[in-house]
This record gives structure tokens, sequence and C-alpha cells, in this order.
């Protein structure tokens, strides 16, 4: 599955809340291959190569959980990623079905 969405990162690996300077929202065309969900900066292009950068923000989804961000109302069409390592990510998808869609595909591979 692939798409845009827009992450903002709320806890880092250890489970602390990400310090300010490091909360902003930030658009990447997202890949989910496999175990992982590949975030990569910039304009879309299917033939385009991930950078280290886009490697650096891969994500492993194994053993992560995804879920309906109810209690976050300044945007619409979030949802919650908590990975294994106790990371959170918050996503912005485009609209409630690709939202569903993300999770569901997420939490059912
Ligand atoms: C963050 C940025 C986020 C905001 C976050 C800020 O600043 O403004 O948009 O989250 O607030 O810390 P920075 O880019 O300097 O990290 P919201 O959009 O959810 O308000 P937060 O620290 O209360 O999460």
């Amino acid at each position: 599955k692939n798409g845009f969405l827009v992450r903002k990162v709320h806890a880092d690996s250890d489970g602390k809340k990400t310090p300010r300077g490091k909360r902003g929202w930030k658009t990447f065309y997202a890949i989910l291959k496999g175990l992982i969900l590949y975030l990569q900066k910039g304009e879309y292009r299917p033939e385009k190569q991930l950078s280290d950068e886009d490697l650096k923000n891969a994500v492993s989804i194994h053993h992560s959980l995804a879920m309906r961000a109810s209690d976050y109302s300044k945007r619409p069409n979030v949802f919650y990623l908590r990975t294994a390592d106790w990371r959170v990510f918050l996503f912005q998808a485009p609209n409630a079905e690709q939202m569903q869609s993300w999770i569901t595909r997420i939490n059912t591979v």
C-alpha cells in the first residue's frame, strides 16, 4: 500500500516524549512493503530511489499497533502507530477511507 501521509513524532524509542523542535508535522510518500513502512520525502516519482534519509525514517511495523486517534482533534483522519520499541507516531491520511485502509493494512500483516 502506498500514499501520502503527514507524520508527527510523539514518542521516541524509549517511550519518552519526543522533545520540542522535533514534533512538527511533515509530509511523506509512504510505502508499506512487507513489515517496513518506508517514508519518502519530497516529490513522488514511481522510479525514485529511497535516499539514506528515507531509510532512516523507515519504521518496522512488526508487532506494532495502529489505531484511530480519537482523542486528537486538531486534524482529521489521524491515526496512532505504536511500534514494538515504544515509539509513537501520529499519521494524518488524506481522508477517512485512506486512514481506515492504513490501519487495517498495518494491523493485519
Ligand atoms: C511542534 C509543532 C506541532 C505541535 C507540537 C509542537 O513544534 O508545532 O505542530 O503539535 O505541539 O511541539 P516543533 O515543530 O517545534 O517540534 P500539534 O500540531 O499537535 O499541536 P506538542 O508539543 O503539544 O505536541
